[in-house]
């Protein structure tokens, strides 16, 4: 009933469940699992894709003959289980070099090496079959505003895209980008911190057409927002390309839960947003299992991730059908026909009408909603009483 199939299209990071368990406090608690053993991982607990940054694959300071090997078995794995690679990124945060930010580093020379890494790992990810590439700046940020001019950030950011989409349109590649907010960790704060701040970025772009964002549920959370509202507002600007699922409690550090096991009504509200609005890109689950977890439970992390969200998927299906429901949303929108005719953008003659027009405020303020009626509806749709 809530088995994952191909159509459903989950996919998983390397990084997710290949994590092993190191935190800041803590060494590893799981030994480490090759590309190779995590894509047959993927595809035992019936995930349908795999993504990867460009050293989750190839180790940077790997040879031009490990690399084929490497990219080789990984090809053989893909065609073994059948899994594909919808989206790649680039590891721009891990190496020492990228301390001060990547293509926001104040050092021209880490800003170049970022772009050429960059390249390398978009020949990589198209290589392997990636439509999407994802931009998270991990370390495109500050501790301190004296050392950085924000504005100065903000044009580097844009130079390093501009020049990064030229690449790809000059080879030609069928690849969009997607930016990945995030408010901060590992930097103090990271610039483009909110789906709203890269919407609005993206639109200074030279070729904005193929630049989107990958929205992240905990890093909208650790900002303490409104996760399902800035996926709204991306699907509005035709931007949602690619989304990270996960859970996050609010006012913490990054904690890339399992999907829906922290904050399951948001969860419910999202799953219901992409499913009513035909969301058709890749579901990813940038999570990982606790530290304490074996690898038996890493897959049972795997499969609660997928499960949830076809559970609430089904949710979703019953508000839209439960009678009930459907008739309190009916109330909350009905019109009394009034002042229809002020719809549908303006013209003269429509101000001209409406400022004659005559509101009597103090009864229109007497109209109510039942909005508890209806959450508490939901609530009980949730606890599997409805
Ligand atoms: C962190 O949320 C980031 C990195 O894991 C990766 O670059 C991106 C891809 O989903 N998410
Ligand atoms: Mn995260
Ligand atoms: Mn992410």
């Amino acid at each position: 009933m809530y088995d994952p199939k191909p159509e459903h299209k989950f996919s998983f990071g390397l990084w997710t469940v290949g994590n092993i368990g190191r935190d800041p406090f803590g060494e590893p608690t799981r030994t480490q699992k090759s590309p190779v053993e995590i894509v047959h991982m993927l595809a035992e607990v019936g995930a349908w894709g795999v993504n990867f940054h460009d050293n989750d694959l190839v180790p940077i300071n790997a040879t031009a003959s490990e690399r084929d090997q490497i990219v080789r078995d990984f090809k053989q794995a893909l065609d073994d289980t059948g899994l594909v690679v919808p989206m790649a990124t680039t590891n721009l945060f891990s190496d020492p070099v990228f301390r001060d930010g990547a293509f926001t580093s104040n050092d021209a020379r880490v800003r170049a090496y970022a772009l050429q890494k960059t390249m390398n790992a978009i020949d990589l990810g198209v290589e392997l079959g990636a439509t999407t590439y994802v931009f998270w700046g991990g370390r495109e940020g500050t501790e301190t505003d004296a050392g950085k001019d924000p504005l100065a950030a903000g044009k580097w950011f844009r130079e390093a895209l501009n020049f990064l989409t030229g690449y790809v349109k000059d080879q030609q590649y069928d690849l969009r980008f997607a930016l990945e907010p995030k408010p901060n960790e590992p930097r103090g704060d990271i610039y483009l911190p909110t789906v709203g701040a890269a919407l609005a970025f993206i639109e200074t772009l030279d070729d904005s057409e193929m630049v989107g964002v990958n929205p992240e549920v905990a890093h909208e959370h650790m900002a303490g927002l409104n996760f399902t509202h800035h996926v709204a507002q991306a699907m509005d600007a035709g931007k949602l390309f690619h989304i990270d699922l996960n859970d996050q409690a609010f006012g913490r550090y990054d904690q890339d839960f399992r999907f829906g096991s922290v904050n399951l009504k948001s969860a419910f509200f999202l799953v219901k947003l992409l499913e009513d609005n035909g969301y058709d890109n890749p579901r990813h689950f940038d999570a990982h299992a606790y530290r304490s977890s074996d690898y038996e439970d890493v897959k049972a992390f795997a499969r609660g991730n997928m499960r949830t969200y076809l559970i609430l998927k089904e949710k979703a299906q019953q508000f839209n059908a439960d009678a009930e429901i459907q008739a309190l949303l009916a109330e909350i929108t009905q019109t009394d026909g009034t002042v229809d005719g002020f719809g549908g953008g303006f013209s003269a003659e429509k101000a001209a009408a409406l400022q004659a027009h005559s509101f009597d405020r103090t009864a229109i303020a007497q109209r109510g909603q039942p909005y508890e009626r209806l959450d508490q509806l939901v609530v009980e749709l949730l606890l599997g009483v409805r």
